[in-house]
C-alpha cells in the first residue's frame, strides 16, 4: 500500500519553499517518521485522491549497489541558481532524446532499458600524462558527487530544469593531466547495433560523439553526471555516466560515455557531421541565432508547457561569457 503515497520531494517546490526536511529526508525516512498508522492513513488519504501522480514511467534505478546507497542523494550545491520550477521527474524521464534507441522521444525510456550499464568502463586517453581506464565504481569512489540544479535547453526549443548528481569533468582531467598541446576533449558513447536499434542506421556516424575545447571542458559548470533526482541515472537519461553542459544545446550533453580523448584537432561530432548547417560545433545557447527551421528566442518547459524567453548561454553568462570574449 505504501507505494500509493505521494510525498513531495524537495525539488517539487520553488527554492524558497524548500525546508531542510524536504531536502534531506528521503521517502523511506519520512515513512519511518510517520509510523505505520500515519503511513496507512496517508495512503488512504492520497491513494485515491484525484490528481495524485505516480512515477510509473520513470524507471529510476531501484536496485542501488551498496556503494550507491552511501552516495545518493548527494549534497546539494546552491551556487547554481534555478529561476523556475523543477521539471516533474516522470515527465523528464519519459520524453528523451537518445537516437541510439528511438527517434520517438516517448519511446526512448522503453527501448533504452536494453542497454547493459554494468560493468561499465570509461577510458581516458590521448594527449594526457596519465591515461587511465576507470571502472564506474572507481569514478564514484574517487570523485566527490554533488547535486546541482541546472536548466537544459534542447536545440528543438524545449527545456527542462532538473537536479543532476555528478562531479566536474575538470576533476577527472586534473587526474589524467592533459598535455599542453591538447586542444579538444572528445567524448564517445557506445556502439552496440544489436542492442540499440537506432544504430542499425549504418549511414549515421555512430557511435554518438561530442567534443568541447579543453577550456570549455575545464569550466566549473561542465559536469560528468551519474545521477538525477537524487538517485542513479535511469537508462533513458544516459546511465551510467553522461555529460551535462548547461550553456550549450542539449545535444552536446552526450549520454553513456565510454571514452574521453584529449586531442589537438577539432573532431567530427555526431550532429555536426549529419547536419552541419543546423547543428554547429560550438552550439552555445543563443536566442539571437535562429535555427534554420525555427526561431530560438523562446523555449517551452517540459510538462508545464510554460513559455520562457531563451537567455544567452542559457542564463549562465556569469560562468562562461569570458570563454567567448
Ligand atoms: N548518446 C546520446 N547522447 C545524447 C543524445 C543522443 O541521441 N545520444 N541526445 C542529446 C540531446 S539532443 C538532448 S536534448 C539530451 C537529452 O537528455 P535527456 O533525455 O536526459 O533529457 O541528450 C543528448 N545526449
Ligand atoms: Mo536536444
Amino acid at each position: 500500500m505504501t507505494h500509493h503515497i505521494k510525498i513531495p520531494k524537495g525539488w517539487e517546490m520553488p527554492e524558497e519553499e524548500l525546508t531542510p526536511e524536504s531536502i534531506f529526508m528521503n521517502r523511506r525516512e519520512v515513512l519511518q517518521g510517520m509510523g505505520w498508522i500515519g503511513a496507512l492513513s496517508a495512503s488512504l488519504l492520497y491513494g485515491c485522491a484525484p490528481g495524485s501522480t505516480e512515477v510509473t514511467n520513470a524507471h529510476p534505478q531501484k536496485n542501488l549497489t551498496a556503494l550507491e546507497k552511501t552516495l545518493y542523494p548527494a549534497t546539494r550545491v546552491t551556487r547554481y541558481k534555478m529561476d523556475r520550477r523543477i521539471t516533474e521527474e516522470a515527465v523528464a524521464a519519459s520524453y528523451n532524446n537518445y537516437y541510439e534507441f528511438s527517434e520517438v522521444k516517448e519511446d526512448v525510456d522503453h527501448h533504452a532499458q536494453k542497454l547493459k550499464t554494468r560493468p561499465w568502463q570509461v577510458e581516458v586517453t590521448g594527449l594526457v600524462e596519465k591515461p587511465k581506464t576507470y571502472d564506474l565504481d572507481d569514478l564514484l569512489k574517487k570523485f566527490h558527487l554533488e547535486e546541482r540544479f541546472y536548466r537544459l535547453r534542447c536545440v528543438e526549443a524545449w527545456a527542462m530544469a532538473v537536479p543532476w548528481t555528478g562531479f566536474p569533468l575538470k576533476a577527472l582531467l586534473d587526474e589524467v593531466q592533459p598535455l599542453s598541446k591538447a586542444k579538444y576533449v572528445r567524448l564517445v558513447s557506445f556502439h552496440k547495433p544489436f542492442t540499440a536499434q537506432g544504430q542499425i542506421a549504418f549511414w549515421q556516424p555512430w557511435p554518438y560523439s561530442e567534443a568541447l575545447t579543453v577550456k570549455e571542458a575545464m569550466n566549473e559548470l561542465t559536469l560528468l553526471v551519474t545521477g538525477i533526482y537524487g538517485h542513479p541515472l535511469p537508462k533513458q537519461h544516459g546511465a551510467p555516466v553522461r555529460l551535462v553542459v548547461p550553456w550549450k544545446y542539449g545535444f552536446k550533453s552526450i549520454k553513456a560515455i565510454q571514452r574521453i580523448e584529449l586531442i589537438d584537432y577539432k573532431p567530427q561530432t555526431f550532429w555536426n557531421t549529419l547536419q552541419p548547417h543546423e547543428y554547429g560545433f560550438t552550439a552555445n545557447v543563443d536566442p539571437g541565432i535562429p535555427h534554420p527551421r525555427w526561431p530560438q528566442t523562446k523555449e517551452e518547459m517540459l510538462g508545464t508547457k510554460e513559455i520562457r524567453l531563451t537567455q544567452l548561454y542559457n542564463g549562465y553568462s556569469d560562468f562562461v561569457a569570458d570563454l567567448y570574449a
